[in-house]
């Protein structure tokens, strides 16, 4: 596994698996002798990135260059935003050396997602009462040349083991 510190960003719909994946990820790196640390837009939002709302701007601003300062300092950073805007995902790209950023697109079906709505939220932003929800009235820009996609086949998804097996797979190998 490569030493050097790099960034794992993980996107999708609100419901999609981001933050199991994430979990399943840093405990599988782990269990290899690896540090990872984790970046969840749900909990930066209620520290970090508490004055942030989904406006664009501000769901740039979530994203900042807060994983690029974790993969300098040689960590294996892990991020779980919705990340809906693909400059945005890009901007981060960018910034860090090819083979450091590895983009994982959880392509989970707005259906399923909805289905799921484990806060309630998918049926608020139905019903009007939150406004610019991803999915909703919102877009989610899915990436189209991203390093790793999670495909959704016959109604059936991978575990978050297998697909956190498929990335150390993926970051082994390159
Ligand atoms: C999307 C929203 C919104 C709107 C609140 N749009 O899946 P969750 O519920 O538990 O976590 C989501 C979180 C989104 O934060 P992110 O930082 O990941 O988003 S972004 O990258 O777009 O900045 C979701 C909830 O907050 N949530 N309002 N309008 N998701």
């Amino acid at each position: 596994l490569n030493q050097k510190g790099c960034v794992v960003w993980i996107t999708g719909l609100s419901g999609s698996g981001k933050s199991t994946l994430a979990c399943a990820l840093s405990q599988e790196l782990h269990n290899r002798g690896h540090l990872s640390y984790i970046l969840d837009g749900d909990n930066l939002r209620h520290g970090l990135n508490r004055d942030l709302s989904f406006k664009p701007d501000d769901r740039a601003e979530n994203i900042r260059q807060v994983a690029k300062l974790f993969a300098d300092a040689g960590l294996i950073c892990i991020t779980s935003l919705i990340s809906p805007y693909r400059r945005d995902r890009d901007a981060c790209r960018y910034l860090l050396p090819r083979s450091s950023f590895i983009e994982v697109f959880l392509n989970v079906p707005l259906e399923v997602c909805e289905g799921r709505d484990p806060k309630g939220l998918y049926k608020l932003a139905r019903d009007g009462k939150i406004k610019g929800f991803t999915g909703i009235d919102d877009p989610y820009e899915a990436p189209t040349n991203c390093e790793i996609v999670i495909g959704w086949h016959d109604g059936m998804c991978p575990s978050p083991k297998a697909t956190a097996d498929e990335v150390v797979f993926y970051m082994t190998k390159n």
